[in-house]
Parts: structure tokens; sequence; C-alpha cells
């Protein structure tokens, strides 16, 4: 394009024009809601609340200790975040991990899968039941998008990326891809199960992931914990306080 004069000026008044629309968004933005780290940060930030689910809390038939007490922190925690999703184990009811598909096995033991050990559950999470609702005081209007895993017969789910197998994806990569997320923070039910291998495959697929201590309890099975808490350090997932990661 030969530079005109008229050419000059249009395209400087268009690009002032837009400058200004990005001054206005930007003072928007940073001064309404600059929660995290700076607003650029928290475009970048996604929080997971893994299986805030009745059946995982005191009276559910796959009940973490004291499980409910998270719920606070969790309601808490969301305000600070763009984008949150929740994720909700959902099985159905003769799922292959269920002791009742297993009479012959105590619950807590483990058989031998295609994939894997698998450990056998009371049934917990079944598709349409109670144990399988959020729990009532768990916010979830804010919620960008529910991921349900554990719903093919065959192949358990902890993870909110992948199932059992480590390959069958629930989706959840390639819409935090395509937000481009960079940082990942987990909370929720329970630590050394669904939320573990949920930040183990966000650490493995390259966010920077942080589990929040405060919003998260354990099954506690034998050395689960400590196994968990391992794995952590091993893998470079950050466990501690929100406040001590923003
Ligand atoms: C979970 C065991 C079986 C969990 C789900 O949410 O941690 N644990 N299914
Ligand atoms: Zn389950």
């Amino acid at each position: 394009m030969k530079i005109t004069r008229r050419n000059f000026l249009y395209s400087t008044l268009t690009s002032l024009i837009f400058f200004n629309q990005r001054q206005v968004t930007l003072a928007h933005n940073t001064s309404s809601d600059n929660l995290i780290s700076g607003n650029t940060k928290k475009e970048k930030d996604a929080l997971i609340i893994v299986d805030v689910q009745n059946d995982f809390c005191p009276g559910g038939t796959l009940a973490v200790k004291n499980g409910d007490t998270i719920v606070k922190e969790v309601n808490k925690i969301q305000k600070l975040f763009r984008y949150v999703i929740l994720t909700q184990d959902w099985h159905p009811k003769d799922h292959t991990s269920f002791s009742t598909s297993n009479p012959d096995r105590k619950v807590f033991t483990t058989k031998k899968m295609p994939y894997g050990e698998q450990v056998i559950w009371p049934p917990h999470c079944v598709i349409g039941t109670n144990g399988a609702k959020f729990h009532k005081d768990l916010k979830t209007d804010n919620a960008n998008l529910i991921i349900r895993k554990g719903f093919r017969k065959n192949i358990d789910s902890y993870s909110g990326f992948f199932e059992n197998d480590r390959i069958t994806s629930t989706g959840l990569n390639g819409v935090l891809k395509s937000l481009k997320i960079e940082r990942v923070f987990v909370v929720g039910l329970a630590l050394d199960f669904c939320v573990q291998y949920t930040a183990l495959d966000s650490v493995r697929l390259g966010y920077k992931t942080y589990v929040i201590k405060n919003a998260t309890l354990p099954v506690d099975i034998g050395d689960s914990v400590e196994q968990t808490i391992n794995n952590f350090e091993k893998n470079d997932v950050k466990y501690g306080k929100l406040d001590e990661f923003i």
C-alpha cells in the first residue's frame, strides 16, 4: 500500500481507537478483580475442583473423614479464579471397580485389570443417585465446565484428565489448551486418589501444578497419603496453602 497522507492518518487513528479500547478493558479488569497475581496471570490459571460429591462426604458410601469441612474453603478459593472446572465421579451401577461386581473380594484390596492394579471400592457415585450429586453447599454456579469420569463400565478413572489406562482422555486437556491455561490449581476429594492423579497428569501435560493443602482431604488407605506426598515432591507438584503460591 502506498503511504498517502490520508492512509497514514487513517491507520494512526484506528490504532489509537484500539489502543484506547485496550486501555479501558485493562483498567476495568485491574480495578475490579485483580485478585491473583495480576490480571494476566489470572487469565492463565484454572482451578479444578475434584469430586466434591455426597458419597465422599460423611454419610456417603466412600466417605472421606471430615470431607465436608473443605467445602467452605473451596467456595472461598473459587472466587479468585476466572476458570473453574468441576469433576464428577460418575459410575454405572455395575462398575468393574465395585465390590458388588467382585463378590469374592474385599473392599480396599486390589485386582489386576488390563490397565494395571485396580482398588475394589464400595459402590459410590452411581449415575443419577444422591451420592453422585455435588455436596449441597458447594457453589457450582461459577463453574465453566463439569467433567464426568468413570462412566465406562470396565475402566476406572481417578484423574480429571485421563482414565486409569492413562490414555483415554476426558477432554479436559483440550479445553485447558484452547484457553491457554498455564497454571492448574487442584482442590477437592480425595487427596490420595483423584486429586493426586489429576495433579500428576496436569504436571505431566506441562501445566505448573499446585495442590491446595487446606482444601483437600484423603481417603487414607495404608500408606496412600505418604505415597501421594512423595509423588508430589518427585514430580514437582507444589503442595501448600494458596497464599504460598500467589
Ligand atoms: C475417588 C476412589 C474411587 C476419588 C473416586 O474421588 O478420590 N476415589 N473413585
Ligand atoms: Zn470412583
